[in-house]
Formats: C-alpha cells, sequence, structure tokens
C-alpha cells in the first residue's frame, strides 16, 4: 500500500482504513496533489482484499478540510478551473462509488470543497463543535466539487439553497439536525465512533453491502420505478450468494453469521 505524505493509510488488523489528509499547515486544503493522492488511495484500498471499510479524517484537531486550496484557485485560467473542478469531481465519484463503506470523521472545519469530500463519503459523524459549510459564494465561487448536487440530494434543495446562497457555517448540530451529518459525537469519540460504526457494517454481509450502496447509488441517478427494477435484480442476485444461505441459516439456527464475503 503507498503511502504519501500528504496521504496517511493507516489499516488495523479489522480492515478498518484510516485515510488521513495530511496538509495541517494549510488547514488540509485541497490542491491538485492531494486530489491525485487521495483518489489513487481509495482505488488501492478499494481492491486490497483485507480491507473492510474506509474511515476518512483531516489531520490535526483544528480542521477536517478548509476546503479546495485557495491559493492555488486564485491564479486559475477558467479553463484550468473547469479541469481542477472535473479533478475534484473525479476523486469524489470514485469514493462514492467504492464498494466498500466510506465514513467522512468531520472534526473542526469542513469547508467548501472539504464539505463537498464529506458529502461524497457514504456515511458523516461529526464532533461536537465542528463546523461545516459551503462559504464559496463568499470568495465569488460555487461549490465545483459536486457539492450543488449532492448537498441537495443528501438534504433537500431548501437546505441546499441555504447553505450555498448564504455561505454561512452551521455548527455539527444544526448539520445533524438537518441531516448532512448522520452522528455527533464528542471531539474525543470523533474517530473511535467512526472506526466502530466501520466495524458494525464490516461484520454485515459483505455482498449485501456492496449491493445495498450500489442500488442506493445507482437509485439516486434514475426514477423510483427504475431504482425499483435495480432493487429486485440486485435481490434477486444476492441469493446466489453463500453469505445470504448462511445469514438466514444463521438466523435459524440461532447463532451469528459467519460471512465469507462470497
Ligand atoms: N486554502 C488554502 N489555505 C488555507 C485554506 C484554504 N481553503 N484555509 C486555511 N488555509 C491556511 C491559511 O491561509 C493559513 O495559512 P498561513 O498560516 O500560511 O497564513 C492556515 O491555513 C491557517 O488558517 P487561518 O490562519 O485562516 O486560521 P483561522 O483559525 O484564523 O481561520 C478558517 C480558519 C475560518 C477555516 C479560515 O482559514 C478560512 O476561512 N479558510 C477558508 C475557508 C474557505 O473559504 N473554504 C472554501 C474554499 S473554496 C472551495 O473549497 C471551492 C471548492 C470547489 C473548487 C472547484 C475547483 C476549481
Amino acid at each position: 500500500m503507498s503511502n504519501s505524505e500528504l496521504i496517511l493509510v493507516d489499516v488495523d488488523a479489522d480492515g478498518i482504513a484510516v485515510v488521513t489528509v495530511n496538509r495541517p499547515k494549510a488547514l488540509n486544503a485541497l490542491n491538485a496533489d492531494v486530489l491525485a493522492e487521495l483518489r489513487e488511495a481509495v482505488i488501492e484500498l478499494a481492491l486490497e482484499e483485507d480491507v473492510r471499510a474506509l474511515v476518512i479524517a483531516g489531520a490535526g484537531d483544528k480542521a477536517f478540510i478548509a476546503g479546495a486550496d485557495i491559493a492555488a484557485l486564485s491564479n486559475m485560467t477558467p479553463s484550468e478551473a473547469r479541469e481542477m473542478s472535473h479533478d475534484g469531481q473525479d476523486c469524489f465519484g470514485v469514493m462514492e462509488a467504492c464498494p466498500k463503506p466510506v465514513i467522512a470523521a468531520i472534526q473542526g472545519f469542513a469547508l467548501g470543497g472539504g464539505l463537498e469530500l464529506a458529502l461524497a463519503c457514504h456515511l458523516r459523524v461529526a464532533a461536537e463543535g465542528s463546523k461545516m459549510g459551503l462559504p464559496e459564494v463568499t470568495l465569488g465561487l460555487i461549490p465545483g466539487f459536486g457539492g450543488t448536487q449532492r448537498l441537495s440530494r443528501i438534504a433537500g434543495p431548501g437546505v441546499a439553497r441555504e447553505w450555498i446562497l448564504s455561505g454561512e457555517l452551521f455548527d455539527a448540530a444544526e448539520a445533524h439536525r438537518v441531516g448532512v451529518v448522520n452522528r455527533v459525537v464528542s471531539a474525543e469519540e470523533l474517530l473511535p465512533s467512526a472506526v466502530a460504526l466501520a466495524k458494525t457494517i464490516a461484520s454485515r454481509g459483505p455482498v449485501a453491502v456492496r449491493s445495498a450502496l450500489e442500488v442506493i447509488r445507482m437509485g439516486l441517478e434514475v426514477g423510483q420505478s427504475a431504482g425499483e427494477s435495480m432493487e429486485a435484480d440486485a435481490f434477486g442476485l444476492i441469493f446466489a450468494t453463500e453469505d445470504m444461505r448462511e445469514g438466514t441459516k444463521a438466523f435459524l439456527d440461532k447463532r451469528k453469521a459467519d460471512f465469507q464475503g462470497l
């Protein structure tokens, strides 16, 4: 497993990979190198057989990620900005399409591109007191890493318009209230909680988890009937797995299922 300076990867004995964006002096701001290395790391971890889930964190206690690198943005031409927007969208698309659960562990600031990255994760756990928002309009910009699309889908267009148009920052409690984050915990409990959630999901049938992730993601791109049709196909396919036989048999035998991911 490659381990760069900008992206640190630590896989524990249970196969939970903690992926840390490591630019604490710039509050982990995203530049082209960070995006490229993050994309690479997620692809490698998705292929790594022993890895069951990913937790994405920011280095230091001040910020998860304070956004795209404003210094880099300030001098871009329109075509460079468009290209970087595509690079970020591509990186976050890889995260969202990861067949293993990806959980953001948010502490401190998760702003602009940093929140957009968290929105591309499957689940978000935030520390009390963390601050989130899409302040791009305060810089004369709009979100460019998928935030205009994902925030609407996750929290609804009303919340997306409020957050994107006002550029205001919101605390973890408000983010939880409107559905932007799934769980809020104390700062000390942040990483343990995110890892525990990853372990809970990792203990479930791996093929079923992968299938559910895919059907939910694809379903968001099509209408209800097409989504339900995909669901029925995936549901039928699951009956070809050993895990499905094991899971149902274990229930009937009143024992814990021993899933093999097959
Ligand atoms: N980019 C680059 N450097 C940053 C960023 C950033 N987004 N955020 C913080 N830093 C740097 C600061 O410049 C500072 O560096 P130095 O010590 O060298 O001066 C260091 O990190 C510490 O930051 P502060 O001194 O500002 O710390 P404060 O505690 O005073 O403030 C804040 C913390 C409130 C988080 C403040 O740093 C801030 O407002 N940061 C910018 C937040 C922001 O506007 N983010 C959105 C950026 S735009 C974006 O994300 C667009 C995404 C889509 C891009 C599409 C592709 C083109």
